[in-house]
């Protein structure tokens, strides 16, 4: 087992509380000091920064949400002056103005050690060739493994995302040892791959460190047997830092979520309330040691669970459950919570059936319906057609049998589906336009 900082990694749980108290207090005095719109708010509920005297006045805290940092766009959350800030990314608002994030000189250097940490989980080193396919640019998934790569010592080919021939051109010239992308872009590269009669036996591919949008366990497996590597799952958001927050480890049950940079808490989405160690809701995270823009329970949107519990590893940082869906991905059809990943993994049970697929939601009167677009594979496609309608009707069982609903199956043409460099869209909900 290698670790990248085995002291911090391995701490044990009473030192992680001290130290996480002890910056939380810190951070909380900067931010009421500095940054006036949490000051404003801290005031309005009656909160002084000296109320903070444990962890679990965390609660007393208030919330950020996207939106505080809408309405302090682009600059208005950050603690330090700009003089201090050396860089800024921003993360693709679908709607309205995107959300703006800032670095200080020792917030890029805690995240490329964050990095370079997460690299180590998932077995990469000194001698690891890292292709990294996180897109370059305002999106933090490029820089962000980069510098992480950089700082571990390993070799980095910034690929970026996209011009997806030359990608396998250059893991077969450069021997790749370490690919790191979007799970659905992955997916995309192996199959331009056999388009040019590449096969993974001829590179030198043993890793994967797939993250920036959510993946079933059936998808990891499919990525896994198809391009013949180990995949690990890395989460991160750019408004706590980027990529690196948590990351597998070996064992891969759960990510550790680097506990003395952030808190982490689960609350109920509805009520806000904080739930007990081991329930399911939404991840709060609150960041420690960032000096630019240090951010008080932010409401991730994203569903897991936590888990302190020791992990076989020797890592003691709490393990995040794997994200499966965001609060905001789910679609409720006729009242029923659907998350894209349970279609993902019912449709990768069934055989004939392509990692590739969309749902579609529509109106008809007052009632939605769900159409759930599935690609089959070449074989399958021109197989005669009661073959299909059979496997048509095998996928509808199976989908309502899990999702409790009944969807329209589409079984269209392989190849059919718009494949992504970066996130995969995996809804089109058409009811509100
Ligand atoms: O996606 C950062 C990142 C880059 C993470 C590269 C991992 C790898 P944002 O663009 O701000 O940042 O999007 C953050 O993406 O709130 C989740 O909903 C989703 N997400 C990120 N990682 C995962 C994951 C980057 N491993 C949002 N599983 C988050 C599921 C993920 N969802």
């Amino acid at each position: 087992m290698s670790y990248w900082d085995r002291e911090k990694e391995c701490m044990p749980r009473e030192d992680i509380e001290k130290l996480q108290l002890r910056r939380l207090k810190e951070t909380v005095y900067r931010v009421y000091a500095f940054v006036p719109s949490y000051k404003e708010k801290m005031d309005r509920i009656g909160i002084k920064p000296d109320d903070i005297n444990s962890l679990e006045d965390l609660n007393k805290l208030p919330f950020t949400t996207k939106q505080d940092l809408r309405d302090n766009y682009p600059f208005g959350l950050f603690a330090v002056p700009m003089s201090e800030v050396i860089r800024i990314h921003s993360s693709s608002g679908t709607t309205g103005k995107p959300t703006v994030v800032g670095y200080s000189k020792r917030d890029i250097d805690t995240w490329a050690e964050l990095m370079a940490r997460a690299l180590t989980s998932a077995g990469a080193s000194r001698q690891s060739i890292i292709q990294n396919s996180y897109g370059y640019g305002l999106f933090t998934g490029g820089l962000g493994v980069h510098y992480g790569a950089e700082k571990l010592g390993a070799s980095v080919i910034p690929s970026s995302g996209g011009n997806t021939k030359r990608q396998i051109m250059l893991m077969q010239d450069f021997g790749t040892t370490v690919l790191t992308c979007t799970p659905s872009y992955a997916l995309f590269l192996y199959e331009v791959m056999e388009e040019m009669g590449v096969s993974p036996s001829d590179l030198k591919l043993e890793c994967g460190i797939f993250g920036a949008e959510p993946w079933s366990e059936n998808m990891r497996r499919e990525i896994e047997n198809k391009l013949q590597i180990n995949a690990f799952d890395i989460y991160g958001l750019s408004e706590i830092v980027g990529p690196g927050v948590a990351i597998e480890c070996p064992v891969r049950n759960g990510l550790h979520l680097a506990e003395d940079h952030f808190i982490a808490e689960i609350i109920d989405p509805e009520t806000g309330e904080t739930l007990p160690e081991g329930s399911s809701g939404e991840l709060v995270i609150s960041t420690i040691t960032k000096e630019a823009l240090p951010i008080l329970r932010y409401r991730t949107r994203d569903l897991s669970k936590l888990d302190k519990s020791g992990c076989d590893c020797g890592r003691t940082h709490v393990r995040m459950q794997k994200v499966l869906g965001r609060s905001d991905d789910m679609v409720i059809i006729r009242g029923v919570n659907v998350f894209p990943s349970m279609v993902e993994s019912v449709l990768l049970d069934i055989p004939g059936v392509e990692p590739h697929y969309l749902l579609v939601v529509d109106r008809k009167g007052t009632l939605d319906i769900l159409e759930v677009r599935v690609e089959v594979s070449e074989q399958v496609f021109s197989d005669e057609v009661r073959k299909l309608e059979e496997l048509g009707a095998t996928i509808s069982k199976e989908l309502e049998s899990a999702l409790g609903i009944s969807a329209k199956v589409r079984l269209v043409e392989p190849k059919s589906i718009e494949r992504s460099e970066g996130k995969a869209q995996r809804v089109i909900d058409r009811r509100s336009i």
